[in-house]
């Protein structure tokens, strides 16, 4: 890195700010950094092992590429009025000169010149020139510098495009030394004391602190290095005012101080880092905390979904028990009538007795709870659909807010769009089942199954005859022992005596067979529900769990990212402190 050998503490400082750096990389990448965030990361690191680099930056025509020329002492880079330096110069010793081209937008000058030895200095394209490129190629070098020399005309000292190039280089933590060139159009030494005060008032404001200020003139300096005439050299150097800035690159820059630097500059590149990636982070998150709550919502209103349903289904079943109940009411009031003294003879005709029972007391039964479970059927799919366009809602308002945020996009650009597409096709999801949902055949299937429930528990062979009939070809069973307690003695003989038993009897195992009825079709259409409400509820939790995943494990992710941010930013914090001690 620098000639001479490190003490103990810089090298440990040099390694400890290595470790940091590398460190970076980890959760830059789990936050998807820019390729260029990552690049500079890199050359960060790179760029402790490399000679210390003086950047000179400033619009075009201020005088860049005159200010290296008089530094040293000859018109080694071109200068001119239009802009002229179109890619980065960077000069460094060599033997002789001489021009290679590392990198696209990178020339290498070798100079045979000493102090090159310690220090790389490098001219760049200006800013605010016409060609946007050009301040595109200095803004991305302006990372690696270890110091910058902003230079700055003093016929316009300060523009506002000046103002926000040296905002941004603040950013990157470099240190900055401020030259006003061409001081000699200035008619008087008031006028550069005036410039110069302008100056350093609106560059303390933008810096934080006040940078050290040069008034030059280059154009004179490098007149100075290059005339023979004595004299003329003395007054060219001293109106230059050049000493002051050349003293300070070449000797007040000693070795320490350009340790110091070289130490601080990637530095402050890993913080602004740092600093820009926790922001991304924060901004994650706040997203995240954004699905996790739609999540939450989703689940919290599955969770009323389900207890809301049991307890609605309650209402529905006790319709369809009150369908029987109302017949086995019937029921005892035709015993209470029938069964007498008065009408034995009416009694001892089977079959009448047997129509009248079936006009009477079964009536239409089977069609009232055929219409019931059909009802209870239309509300179960009415409510499961009603469920879907819900979790719907919630994944819509959550896409279209998404959009909102746009800090995420810009960072992390995989994260975000893994997460839009996710988000998209689960929402598609509950969106198609919603457009396609068929009631009817919803609604039939269900019948169908809880028809197959109640013939099942009945032991009964059905087949596809419908709840009705099945429900009248175990009436009829009913109907047929409970007309036989009838048929089965003389009534008329014994009628006295025998009356009032067979009438309770006949009571009783009217009730018997019809409570039996009920609780078998209890049972099944409760069964039938429990299935149908569980399937409800599996399936679309199914339908979102992608979501859910993806929100789970990012949380996870991100926590473990922003601890490393965290201690980093405190490391770097550290190593700053220890940096200035040195
Ligand atoms: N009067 C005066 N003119 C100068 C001085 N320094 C440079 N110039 C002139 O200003 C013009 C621009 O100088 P350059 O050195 O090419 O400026 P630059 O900042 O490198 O410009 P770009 O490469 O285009 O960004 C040239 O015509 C120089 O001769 C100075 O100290 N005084
Ligand atoms: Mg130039």
């Amino acid at each position: 890195m620098l000639r001479r050998f490190l003490t103990d503490e810089q090298e440990q400082v040099l390694l400890a700010e290595r470790h940091q750096l590398a460190g970076l990389f980890q959760p830059l990448a789990s936050l998807e950094a820019r390729q260029e965030d990552l690049a500079t990361l890199e050359r960060a690191l790179v760029q402790l092992d490399e000679l210390f680099l003086l950047v000179i930056v400033g619009e075009f025509n201020s005088g860049k590429s005159a200010f290296i020329n008089a530094l040293l002492g000859q018109r080694i880079l071109l200068e001119g009025v239009t802009p002229t330096t179109t890619q980065i110069h960077m000069l460094r010793y060599g033997e002789e000169l001489g021009e290679v081209h590392l990198e696209a937008d990178l020339a290498v000058l070798t100079c045979p010149i000493e102090w090159l030895r310690d220090i790389n200095i490098v001219d760049t394209p200006g800013t605010n020139a016409i060609i946007q490129r050009h301040q595109q190629i200095t803004e991305d070098f302006v990372p690696r510098a270890d110091l910058v020399l902003f230079v700055t005309s003093a016929d316009r000292p300060f523009s506002e495009s000046e103002r926000a190039f040296l905002q941004r280089i603040r950013e990157w933590g470099k240190k900055v030394v401020v030259v006003v060139n061409k001081i000699d159009i200035l008619e008087t030494p008031a006028d550069i004391e005036r410039v110069v005060g302008f100056i350093e008032s609106n560059s303390r404001e933008l810096l934080g602190r006040l940078p050290m200020v040069f008034p030059v003139s280059a154009r004179q300096a490098r007149q100075a290095k290059e005339t023979f005439d004595a004299d003329a050299r003395t007054r060219l150097w001293s109106t230059s005012r050049f000493e002051p800035l050349e003293q300070y690159i070449l000797q007040t820059l000693d070795e320490r101080e350009r340790l110091k630097l070289k130490l601080l500059s990637p530095l402050g590149v890993a913080q602004r880092l740092t600093e820009r990636y926790r922001e991304a982070a924060q901004a994650r998150r706040a997203l995240l905390r954004g699905d996790v709550s739609t999540v939450g919502a989703i689940e919290a209103d599955l969770g009323m979904y389900e207890s809301e349903m049991r307890r609605d289904f309650k209402y529905h079943l006790s319709h369809i028990e009150n369908v029987l109940y109302a017949m086995s009411e019937r029921g005892n009031r035709f015993f209470d009538d029938t069964i007498r003294l008065t009408r034995v003879f009416d009694l001892v005709n089977t079959d009448r007795v047997r129509g009248m029972f079936e006009r009477e007391v079964v009536a239409d039964t089977s069609a009232q709870v055929e219409a019931q479970v059909r009802d209870l059927i239309d509300w179960l799919v009415d409510k499961d659909l009603h469920q879907w366009q819900q979790v719907m809602d919630y994944l819509n308002r959550r896409v279209t807010r998404q959009h909102e945020n746009r800090m995420v996009g810009q960072v992390g650009g995989g994260f975000e769009s893994n997460r839009r597409a996710l988000l998209e096709s689960v929402g598609r999801a509950a969106r198609e089942v919603v457009a396609t949902y068929d009631k009817d055949a919803e609604a039939k299937a269900l019948a169908d199954s809880v028809q197959m429930a109640v013939a099942q528990t009945a032991l009964v062979e059905v087949g596809a005859i419908g709840l009705g009939a099945l429900l009248i070809k175990l009436l009829a069973a009913t109907m047929a022992d409970v007309t036989g307690v009838l048929a089965a003695g003389a009534v008329a003989a014994v009628g006295l005596y025998v009356i009032p038993y067979k009438r309770r009897r006949a009571k009783n195992d009217l009730q018997v067979k019809i409570g039996d009825l009920r609780e078998r079709l209890s049972t099944a259409i409760s069964d039938q529900f429990e299935r149908e409400l569980a399937r409800s509820l599996a399936t679309i939790r199914d339908a979102v769990r992608p979501y859910t995943r993806f929100v789970e494990a990012q949380q996870a992710t991100l926590a473990g990212t922003e601890t490393a941010l965290q201690s980093t930013d405190a490391g770097l914090r550290e190593l700053a402190a220890r940096i200035e001690t040195l």
